[in-house]
């Protein structure tokens, strides 16, 4: 019998359980996949998912300096050739790693082109190749999104460009990348606009571009229910980068524009960290008002660096923030169509196959031991009888009248004034609630 090929990474056999004690640093010391954590196996809370685009078609580059990685598939004269190279990398990745879910976006897997029709056929022709693989692998789509920002016909906006053929391309490629993730039976489907911004406001109709913007995401909800197709959109809130001011800032600005346009049942978020740090809130903050607005969906997980003020899209590691993140998310029951996507990339001096599996293990791993000490958080019940505790006055018959709309101002300040009110502050004991979350880690 032939031995066993080993992939570009090196390894032929995916990456296994070996528990905390074990040494070897290709192994998951904490992610045990069928370990039920909070009435879940730890597979089914997580829902890992590796992205195409940062692990197979990221060059490695910066502003200062191209290609460090050399990655073999990315080099070649028939782009077809090497969209089926890369594909063949990236199912071997979804099995070493022993994830359930990847992502893409069109430009991702099949070379982009030049006119909408041969942009679509490169398209149609990779998503035959991912269809076949998909059905002997694990490792399903959780969700498919368009790229619609690379290309130079987006400089100045997909949906909100001033150009209506802009437009019109856009339509046409997110119906198709729409329906190629109904075939592949993707769970979600993403939009992010990174060119749905602008520069300057000296040559922007803000007014009008909202108003592209809200029949664009209005026109892929009308299609996704006419193909049947079930998961939710997904709007990634991000305040700038590649635009000055991108219209989709943050999950409060997003909420207001669902709102605006009756979209709050079918579109949700998609949130990543990266991006909550550069609009100035915490990852935890995005996760835990998303809930609260009833539009949580999905997550990119990475992290941002404090010293530097861009998306540089880290592996995350820090099992502090995670356990925050998990904690919100473990309140309301975790993940539904949504889960954990490595929108992350190794660093550019991470040039060796093996730095693109050891960068998945790691993250998995802090992942897998954030939401272990998640659940110990909650099944304590400290931190939730806290806040409980904290707005019991709002339980009483009185207070939900108020919220139920069945006191006037006037009503509630006469009150006040019979009672002669001197309310009495209380300590809100953050070291006492810190020093418990940090003892736990
Ligand atoms: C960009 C970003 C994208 C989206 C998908 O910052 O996060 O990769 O996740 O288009
Ligand atoms: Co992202």
């Amino acid at each position: 019998m032939n031995a066993p090929v080993p992939s570009y990474f090196g390894l032929t056999d995916p990456i296994k359980y070996e528990g905390p004690s074990s040494t070897n640093p290709l192994a998951y010391h904490y992610y045990d996949k069928n370990r039920i954590v909070a009435g879940r196996s730890m597979e089914d809370h997580l829902r890992f998912a590796v992205c195409y685009w940062h692990s197979f078609s990221w060059p490695g580059g910066d502003p200062f300096g191209g290609e460090t990685f050399l990655r073999p598939w990315m080099h070649g004269s028939d782009p077809m050739a090497m969209a089926k190279a890369k594909a063949d990398v990236a199912f071997d990745l979804f099995k070493l790693l022993d994830v359930p879910f990847y992502t893409f976006h069109d430009a991702d897997v099949a070379p982009v082109g030049e006119t909408i029709n041969e942009h679509l056929s490169n398209f149609a022709a990779i998503l035959d190749v991912i269809e076949a693989k998909q059905s002997t692998a694990k490792a399903k789509l959780l969700w498919g999104t368009a790229n619609l920002f690379s290309h130079r016909r987006f400089m100045a906006g997909a949906a909100t460009n001033p150009d209506p053929d802009v437009f019109a391309f856009s339509a046409a490629t997110v119906r198709a990348c729409l329906e190629a993730t109904h075939r592949l039976g993707g769970q979600n489907y993403v939009l992010w606009g990174g060119r749905e911004g602008y520069e300057t406001i000296l040559n922007t109709d803000i007014g009008r571009e909202y108003q592209q913007m809200g029949r664009f995401l209005s026109m892929v909800v009308e299609h996704k229910h006419k193909i049947g197709f079930k998961g939710p959109i997904l709007i990634e809130p991000k305040p700038r980068e590649p635009s000055k001011h991108q219209y989709d800032y943050d999950v409060a600005t997003v909420f207001g524009f669902l709102e605006k346009w009756g979209l709050t049942d079918d579109v949700k978020v998609n949130i990543e960290q990266n991006h909550a740090i550069l609009a100035g809130h915490s990852f935890e903050h995005e996760i835990a008002l998303a809930y609260a607005l009833g539009i949580f969906g999905s997550v990119d997980l990475n992290r941002g660096d404090a010293l530097l003020g861009w998306d540089t899209d880290q592996f995350a590691m820090d099992a502090g923030e995670l356990t925050l993140v998990l904690h919100e998310m473990l309140k309301h029951g975790g993940f539904s169509t949504g889960g954990f996507n490595f929108d992350a990339k190794i660093r550019r001096q991470s040039i060796d196959p093996i730095d693109l599996v050891q960068a998945h293990v790691g993250s998995i791993d802090i992942a897998a031991r954030a939401l272990v000490n998640a659940e110990k958080l909650l099944n304590d019940g400290v931190l939730t009888k806290i806040v409980n505790d904290r707005y019991a006055g709002w339980d009483s018959a009185e207070s939900q009248a108020i919220l139920a709309g069945k006191r006037t101002l006037a009503e509630v300040a006469d009150r006040a004034i019979a009672a002669d009110l001197s309310p009495k502050p209380r300590s809100g004991r953050q070291e006492y609630i810190e020093t418990l979350v940090a003892r736990s880690l």
